[in-house]
C-alpha cells in the first residue's frame, strides 16, 4: 500500500493555490501529513528560468520553454516516486496537465491554420513522469477567472488564451476517460471553480478523502 498522488488543475486564477493549501490545512487537522507541491517549481535552476519567462523578463523558443516546464516536472520525479511509496500523500498544484494545455494553445487564433506546437508533441517530454491518482480540474470561465486578483500580470492570463487553454483541458479530461489502450487512466474530475472557496474545498474533500484513507493498492503508474 502506498499513498496517493493528487493534482490540482485548471485555468489561471481559478483557486488551485487556494484549494492545495486549504486541502493541506484539512490533511494536517485530520492528523495527515501530506507534501504540498507546485509546478513551476520556480526555485530550482530551470525554475528561475521559466519564472523568468512568464514575467516576460526574457525570451525563449517556444519549443524551449515547453522543455523546462517539462524538465523542471522530471527533476522532481523521483522524489515524488519515493514520498509516494515511504506514504507520504502528495498534493500538487499543477503538473504535466498543464505543460501540454498551455504550449499546445499557441498560436491556434484563427488567423493561423495550425498550433505552432502540436498537441501530441506536446505530449511526449512528460510521458514517464509519476502519474497521478486524482486530476481535480479547477474550471472557471475565462471571464470570471479575469475578475480575480492579480489576472493580467504574467505572460499566459489573457482571455482568447485561457479559452483555448480551457479546450485543450477539456479535450485532455475526455481522452483520460475514454482511452483503454494507455496503461494508465489517472481518474479526471471537473470542479466547477467559480463557486465561493468553502464550496469548493468541501467538493474537493469529499473526493480526496477516500483516496487518503483506503490508500493505493496498485504501485505508482506512469503517464
Ligand atoms: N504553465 C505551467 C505552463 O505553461 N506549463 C507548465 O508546464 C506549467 C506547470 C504560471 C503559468 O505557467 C503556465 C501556466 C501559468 O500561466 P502558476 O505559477 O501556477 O503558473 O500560476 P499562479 O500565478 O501561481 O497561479 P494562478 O494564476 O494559476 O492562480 P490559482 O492558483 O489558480 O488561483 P489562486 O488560488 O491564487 O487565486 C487567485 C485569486 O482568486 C481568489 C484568490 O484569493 C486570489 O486573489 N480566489 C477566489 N475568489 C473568489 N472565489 C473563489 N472561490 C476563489 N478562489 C480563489
Ligand atoms: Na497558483
Amino acid at each position: 500500500m502506498r499513498a496517493p498522488f493528487i493534482v490540482i488543475e485548471g485555468l489561471d486564477r481559478s483557486g488551485k493555490t487556494t484549494q492545495t493549501s486549504l486541502l493541506h490545512t484539512r490533511l494536517e487537522a485530520e492528523g495527515i501529513q501530506a507534501k504540498l507541491m507546485k509546478f513551476p517549481d520556480r526555485t530550482t535552476v530551470i525554475g528561475q528560468m521559466i519564472d523568468s519567462y512568464l514575467r516576460s523578463d526574457s525570451e525563449l523558443d517556444d519549443h524551449v520553454i515547453h522543455l523546462l516546464f517539462s524538465a523542471n516536472r522530471w527533476e522532481l520525479a523521483s522524489y515524488i516516486t519515493q514520498l509516494l511509496e515511504a506514504g507520504t500523500p502528495i498534493i500538487c498544484d499543477r503538473y504535466a496537465f498543464s505543460g501540454i494545455a498551455f504550449s499546445a494553445s499557441k498560436g491556434i487564433p484563427s488567423s493561423t491554420p495550425s498550433p505552432k506546437l502540436p498537441y501530441e508533441w506536446c505530449r511526449s517530454p512528460d510521458i514517464g513522469l509519476p502519474a497521478p491518482d486524482l486530476v481535480l480540474f479547477l474550471d472557471i470561465a475565462p471571464e470570471r477567472a479575469k475578475l480575480r486578483g492579480g489576472y493580467g500580470e504574467e505572460r499566459y492570463e489573457k482571455e482568447e488564451l485561457q479559452a483555448r487553454v480551457r479546450g485543450i483541458f477539456q479535450r485532455l479530461g475526455s481522452e483520460m476517460q475514454n482511452e483503454t489502450q494507455r496503461p494508465v487512466r489517472p481518474n479526471w474530475v471537473t470542479v466547477d471553480a467559480g463557486r465561493e472557496r468553502k464550496v469548493v474545498a468541501n467538493e474537493v474533500w469529499s473526493l480526496v478523502e477516500p483516496l487518503v484513507i483506503n490508500r493505493i493498492d496498485d504501485p505508482v503508474a506512469k503517464l
